[in-house]
């Protein structure tokens, strides 16, 4: 007998992503994710969420998280999502999500699960004392990607993992319930200078929300002054920038500022090295400043004008909601006959 390859999936191409409600977004998730979704809604139907089921995995103050969810809402507004183009809506209106995650975790294995890097990072030493929602994060991850059906998830690099174990669910869900071709297997979209941006304080650890030193990151909410005074703060090196990116290797903090500028600029490396080798961070980073202020800077101004209207973003938000609903719910009703659910 000879194995046969999968049916490949044969539905259209739609693109899936979302951020967590937890804390003020910056420069990272910006280039790693936010851009992205800007540019993508105008190539294949966009599907983009608030995580705030996600949020609560940690502690969250219930009378802030609709706020927060808000905040991220204006977020992608300000950077170019446009809520006639895209399907903007908060993951926690779309019940759908939580329905298939159930059935996910009954497909997904433990050791799968196990190996997920990103919970060991965050749960730490005390792993025991984290939700189990924290560790299954991944899973509701797969949920809501496949609710949609999405075949393309643009992330930073740091959920590469998450969508390998995502194709992990779908193929298995697709074998258990001899559904060939049922769910896509998606692609993470990860190219780009900006899928990993690195801590301003140190080169080796991801620039994060949850760092506690805000000098670490610039968030989108940072005015001018902030945004120059963390790149003049910024940690380097006394050596001249070089020719090639070789020439940065063991360089860590150095090579995270030149790519920074490159994908603020939507240049390669090799344009800004090309543009200065040879010249030291004292003629660099006020370049570097000058150009994220102009990048940056006009984004937190329109957040704020969009938050002074909560109804407004809303509006959006339920809207949004509503479209998605009418793209999930037909891929519950269809996996729970699968399944073999009483109410299926
Ligand atoms: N440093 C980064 N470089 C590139 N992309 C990044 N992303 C996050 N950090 C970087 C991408 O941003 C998107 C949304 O992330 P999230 O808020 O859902 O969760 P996260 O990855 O956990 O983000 P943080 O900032 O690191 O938050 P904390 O500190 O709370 O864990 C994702 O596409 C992510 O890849």
């Amino acid at each position: 007998m000879t194995d046969q390859a999968p049916a490949p999936y044969a539905g259209p191409e739609r693109v899936l992503s979302g951020v967590q409600p937890t804390g003020d977004l910056h420069l990272g998730n910006y280039l790693g994710a936010l851009v992205k979704f800007a540019r993508l809604q105008h190539e294949i139907p966009t599907f983009i969420f608030v995580a705030d089921m996600h949020a609560i995995t940690v502690w969250q103050e219930p009378a802030k998280l609709k706020q927060q969810v808000r905040e991220i809402a204006a977020a992608y507004l300000a950077t170019g999502l446009d809520p006639k183009v895209a399907t903007i809506f908060a993951q926690s209106a779309v019940p759908e999500h939580a329905e298939l995650a159930w059935v996910f975790n009954c497909v997904a294995r433990l050791g799968w699960l196990d190996r997920m890097t990103q919970f060991k990072d965050k749960a730490g030493k005390h792993k025991e004392r984290e939700s189990v929602g924290l560790y299954t994060y991944p899973v509701l991850q797969a949920a809501d990607i496949l609710v949609y059906k999405a075949t393309k998830v643009p992330v930073g690099d740091d959920q590469k993992q998450h969508l390998e174990l995502t194709r992990d669910i779908a193929q298995k869900f697709n074998n258990d319930f001899s559904a060939p071709g049922y769910f896509p297997l998606p692609e993470p979209l990860t190219q780009g200078p900006g899928a990993r941006v690195m801590s301003l304080r140190d080169g080796t650890a991801k620039m994060s929300k949850s760092d506690p030193s805000d000098n670490s990151r610039i968030n989108l909410t940072d005015d001018a002054d902030a945004i120059s005074q963390k790149v003049r703060k910024a940690r380097t090196d006394p050596d001249p920038l070089p020719e090639t990116m070789e020439g940065l290797e063991g360089r860590a903090e150095a090579k995270n500022l030149v790519t920074i500028y490159a994908a603020l600029a939507g240049q390669s490396e090799a344009q800004v090295l090309a543009e200065f080798a040879g010249q030291g961070f004292g003629a660099f980073k006020p370049k570097l400043a000058d150009l994220a202020v102009s990048v940056m800077g006009p984004i937190g101004g329109e957040m704020r004008r969009l938050l002074a209207d909560p109804a407004e973003i809303d509006r959006i938000l339920a809207d949004g909601a509503s479209r998605a609903r009418e793209l999930a719910a037909p891929t519950v009703a269809e996996v729970k006959k699968l399944v073999g659910y009483w109410a299926g």
